[in-house]
């Protein structure tokens, strides 16, 4: 089978890790040929002279198992030294941390970025230090960081509104300023049309799935393709179950509610992207107003608690069609 996962950070990452076990215990030993995580940049940036990519770097972090999961995002035994010196400078953010074992990882992006690869090539070669088991591609190769627009016109980068102020300022809108312009990274758009199912991660549909939706051309490719399209919902009993999602998705005037969510995406029947859409026990009364709008909904458990339970939903996922 041909799996494409779109995916973000956390949530982004505890889903891919489940669909490579459920992949390998479906008998494939090498699950690098039919995996392919399509990873959000949309919250990517310029920090002390270094590009930083947080979801491409937790999953791939994760993938190599030397993520630090407590955390959801950095190296799993990482120190704060460089950042304590770059903080003595004045420069860098007080309220955002780069780990040095992290900032090694900057610094040859960075680096490589300089010379003239392109994020796709950088992802590449980032990816054969470890066997990840999953081909990851930015979505785009342009640069589309997310701004952050209050309800006084003012403006900041998406990381210093969601990490120094913790989503606390209510947005009035987020703005990915560049990508009207950008396109797919070179073979995600043959990775979807190839693909025997395309998953969406139960990552925050707002800043995460939405700039890789709003990449032109992403959601024709969804469109377009014979493989069913599958969603898993971020929200489980009416709630974000981590993080600050529920603030993005009122600024874009979508309930935090599984089925609300599953309307934002649509049915691919009606323009959307959506076939089926998993969602948990826990919002099982959401069933037929989902089922009404033309995506078939699935019942099942939707948390990933451990190893067990990711690879159990991903296999859900897999199995909500035949493949
Ligand atoms: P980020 O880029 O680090 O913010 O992570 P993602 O966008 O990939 O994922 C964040 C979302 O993951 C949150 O909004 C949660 O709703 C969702 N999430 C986290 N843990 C779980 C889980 O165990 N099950 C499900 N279904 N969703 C989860
Ligand atoms: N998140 C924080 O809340 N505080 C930090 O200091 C922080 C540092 C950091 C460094 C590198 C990196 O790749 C991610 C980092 N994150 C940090 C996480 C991250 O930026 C956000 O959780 C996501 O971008 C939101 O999706
Ligand atoms: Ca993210």
């Amino acid at each position: 089978a041909r799996v494409v996962v779109l995916a973000g950070g956390v949530g982004g990452s505890k889903f891919v890790l489940g669909v490579r076990d459920a992949l390998r215990a479906r008998g494939l030993a090498d699950t690098t040929a039919a995996l392919t995580v399509v990873v959000n940049t949309g919250d990517d940036l310029w920090l002390s002279g270094v590009r930083l990519q947080p979801d491409v770097d937790s999953i791939t972090y994760a993938l190599a198992g030397v993520n630090n999961s407590e955390q959801g995002w950095g190296r799993a035994g990482d120190t704060e030294r460089v950042n304590e010196e770059i903080q003595q400078w004045g420069a860098g953010w007080p309220w955002f941390t780069l780990g040095d074992l992290d900032l090694g990882t900057h610094l040859a992006r960075t680096g490589w970025l300089r010379e003239g690869l392109t994020p796709t090539q950088v992802l590449e070669r980032m990816s054969a230090r470890w066997q990840l088991g999953a081909r990851l591609l930015p979505m785009t190769d342009a640069e589309v960081d997310t701004i952050v627009e209050l309800n006084d016109a003012s403006r900041m980068h998406f990381q210093e509104w969601w990490t120094r102020h913790r989503a606390r300022l209510a947005p009035a809108r987020f703005e990915n300023p560049g990508i009207d312009e950008s396109a797919p990274a070179p073979g995600v758009e043959a990775a979807i049309a190839e693909a025997d199912i395309v998953l969406l991660a139960p990552s925050n549909p707002v800043v995460s799935i939405g700039p890789i939706l709003a990449v032109p051309g992403m959601s024709e490719a969804l469109r377009q393709t014979s493989a069913a399209v599958v969603g898993v919902s971020p929200i489980i009993g009416g709630r974000v179950v981590r993080g600050m999602a529920d603030v993005c998705l009122g600024a874009i005037g979508v309930q935090t509610s599984a089925a609300a969510v599953a309307a934002h995406y649509g049915s691919r029947a009606d323009g959307g992207v959506l076939d089926a859409w998993l969602i948990g026990e826990e919002d099982s009364a959401e069933s037929a107003a989902i089922d009404d709008a033309g995506i078939r909904s699935v019942v099942v458990p939707l948390w990933m608690k451990d190893a067990a339970s990711s690879a159990a939903l991903a296999e859900a996922a897999l199995s909500a069609v035949s493949i």
